[in-house]
C-alpha cells in the first residue's frame, strides 16, 4: 500500500492513488489548500483586547448550540499557531485559507483599532510565507463585532460602511503578502440562517431583515473591492458562495416550480447582481414587500469585476413543493450532517456557472464531510472522508475537462472544530482535535492528501523537465 494505511478503495479512489493509471487533469498552477475560520479554531475570545463578536453572544442563547458549547477555547489555535502552521507545511498544501476576526481587530466594530488583533494575523501571515504557504485570508466568516449589531448589524446600510473601513485597514497592514482576499465568506448563510431562520448568529426572524442583510452583504463586497483597489492592493478580490444545484424531487409541476424558486434564493439571488448587475425577477415577487431596498448605483457596485470567486461545495439540494425531502430516500451515502454524499454535483454546478455566467477564475473553497470518526490508538481510519474528498477532486477535473476555468481546491477542514449550532459534535477536520488535550492527529485523510499532493507535484515536475528535454 503506497501510502503505508489501509483503505477500502472505490474505484476512483483507485484511480487517483495509482500510479499507472491517469491522474485527475488539473492545471499546472492549481492551487491546493486547507481552510479553517477564525470563531471555529481560535478561541481566546476575551484576549489582548478582542470584542465580542455576535456568535460570542448568540452561543449564550439557551438552546441555541446542539450541544451547549462556545467559542471560548475551540481548538486554542490562538496559543497553537505555530504548531498549526507547522502541521499545514507538513501536508504539502500550497495555500491556507483562514478569517480574520473582526472584532479581534476592531473591538466595537467602529473606533478605535486593536493593534495586538493585527499583530496576530500580522505574525500568522508571516509564519505562512516563511514555509512557503501562500495566505487566502477571509475578511468575515461571520463573527462579526456584536457591537455592530446592537444597531442591526448587516440589515443596517451603516454596517456596509464600516466593513469598508475594515477591509481597508487589513490591507494596510498586510496586504501585499496575501495571494487572495475574500470579502464574504457564505453571504447565504450570514442573510438566511441569521437573519431569515434565526438558527445562527444572531438569531433574528424577519425575511425582510434577511433580504436587507443580504443586499448589504453584497453591497458592501462591491465597495470594498472598489476601496482597496483604490488603496493599490495587490492581492486577488473575490467572494466566496455556498452553492448546490437544486434539483426536483419528482417531475411533477409543482416540485419543478419549487426547485427554480429555490435555485433562485439560493443561486441567482447572488451571481445575478454579482454577474449581471440586477436581482432576479422570480425571487423578487417571491419576496413582494420584503424586498431590499436597493439605492440607485448599487447594482453597478455590486458587479464590481473580481478576480475570482470561490464556491463552498458540499452536497445537492432537492426540493419537493410538499416539504422537506427525506435524504435517505434517493439511497445515496449520507454524511454526519445529514447531507447527502453527490460529488457530481459538483461538475454540474462549475458547468452551468462557467455557461449561465461570466465568471472569474473560480475555486473550490470549501469541500469535505463530517463523518463518525473513531479515534482510536493514535489513528483515526477515516475511509469515509478519503472516499468523499476524492470523488470531489475527481468531479472539479471533471469540470476542467468541460472548459471550466479552476484555478484551485480547498479541503473543509484542517482541524476538528465549532460546528456552529452544532457545537463540537460534528467533525469536519481531516487533522482529529482532543478538545481536553488539545492533542492533534493527522487522520487517514490528511495522509492520504499529503500522499496525493506528493504525486500531484512530483508529475507537474516531470511534465516541467520534460517539457524543458523537449
Ligand atoms: O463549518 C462550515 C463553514 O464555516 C462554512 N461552510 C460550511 C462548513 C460546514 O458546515
Amino acid at each position: 500500500m503506497r501510502a503505508g494505511f489501509e483503505l477500502n478503495f472505490s474505484n476512483t479512489l483507485m484511480r487517483i492513488f495509482d500510479p499507472l493509471s491517469p491522474q485527475p487533469r488539473l492545471p499546472e498552477n492549481f492551487v491546493w489548500g486547507v481552510a479553517t475560520s477564525s470563531f471555529q479554531i481560535e478561541g481566546a475570545a476575551t484576549a489582548d483586547g478582542k470584542g465580542p463578536s455576535i456568535w460570542d453572544t448568540f452561543c449564550r442563547v439557551p438552546g441555541a448550540i446542539a450541544d451547549g458549547s462556545d467559542g471560548q477555547i475551540a481548538c486554542d489555535h490562538y496559543k497553537l499557531w505555530e504548531e498549526d502552521l507547522d502541521l499545514i507545511a507538513g501536508l504539502g498544501v500550497d495555500a491556507y485559507r483562514f478569517s480574520l476576526s473582526w472584532p479581534r481587530i476592531r473591538p466595537t466594530g467602529r473606533g478605535a483599532w486593536n493593534e495586538k488583533g493585527l499583530d496576530f494575523y500580522e505574525r500568522l501571515v508571516d509564519g505562512l510565507l516563511e514555509r512557503g504557504i501562500k495566505p487566502y485570508l477571509t475578511l468575515n466568516h461571520w463573527d462579526l463585532p456584536d457591537a455592530l449589531q446592537a444597531s442591526g448589524g448587516w440589515a443596517n446600510r451603516d454596517t456596509v460602511h464600516r466593513f469598508v473601513e475594515y477591509a481597508n485597514a487589513v490591507d494596510k497592514r498586510m496586504g501585499s503578502r496575501i495571494a487572495a482576499i475574500t470579502t464574504h465568506n457564505e453571504p447565504w448563510v450570514m442573510a438566511v440562517l441569521g437573519y431569515e431562520t434565526g438558527i445562527f448568529a444572531p438569531g433574528i426572524k424577519s425575511r425582510a431583515a434577511a433580504a436587507q442583510a443580504s443586499h448589504h452583504l453584497l453591497l458592501s463586497h462591491g465597495l470594498a473591492l472598489q476601496s482597496l483597489r483604490e488603496q493599490g492592493c495587490k492581492a486577488k478580490l473575490g467572494i466566496v458562495l455556498n452553492l448546490s444545484p437544486v434539483q426536483p424531487a419528482s417531475e411533477t409541476a409543482a416540485d419543478k416550480a419549487q426547485a427554480v424558486l429555490e435555485d433562485g434564493k439560493l443561486l441567482r439571488w447572488y451571481m445575478d447582481p454579482l454577474f449581471k448587475a440586477s436581482y432576479p425577477d422570480d425571487v423578487l415577487r417571491y419576496l413582494g414587500a420584503d424586498a431590499p431596498v436597493v439605492c440607485a448605483g448599487d447594482l453597478q457596485t455590486i458587479a464590481t469585476p473580481m478576480d475570482f470567486l470561490g464556491v463552498n461545495y458540499y452536497s445537492r439540494s432537492v426540493v419537493s413543493a410538499d416539504g422537506p425531502w427525506d435524504v435517505h430516500k434517493s439511497g445515496l451515502e449520507v454524511t454526519d450532517m445529514g447531507w447527502e454524499v453527490y460529488p457530481e454535483g459538483l461538475t454540474e454546478l462549475l458547468v452551468r456557472m462557467h455557461r449561465d455566467y461570466p465568471v472569474p477564475p473560480m475555486y473550490v473553497t470549501e469541500n469535505g464531510g463530517a463523518f463518525k470518526d473513531q479515534y482510536v490508538n493514535g489513528r483515526v481510519h477515516d475511509a469515509d472522508r478519503v472516499r468523499y474528498i476524492a470523488q470531489h477532486i475527481q468531479a472539479v477535473a471533471d469540470a476542467i475537462e468541460q472548459g471550466v476555468n479552476m484555478e484551485g481546491y480547498m479541503v473543509w477542514s484542517l482541524l476538528d472544530n465549532f460546528e456552529w449550532a452544532s457545537g463540537y459534535a460534528k467533525r469536519f477536520g481531516i487533522v482529529h482535535v482532543d478538545y481536553e488535550t488539545q492533542r492533534r492527529t493527522l487522520k487517514d485523510s490528511a495522509l492520504w492528501y499529503r500522499s496525493f499532493l506528493q504525486h500531484q507535484h512530483a508529475e507537474s515536475l516531470k511534465q516541467e523537465s520534460l517539457a524543458l528535454g523537449a
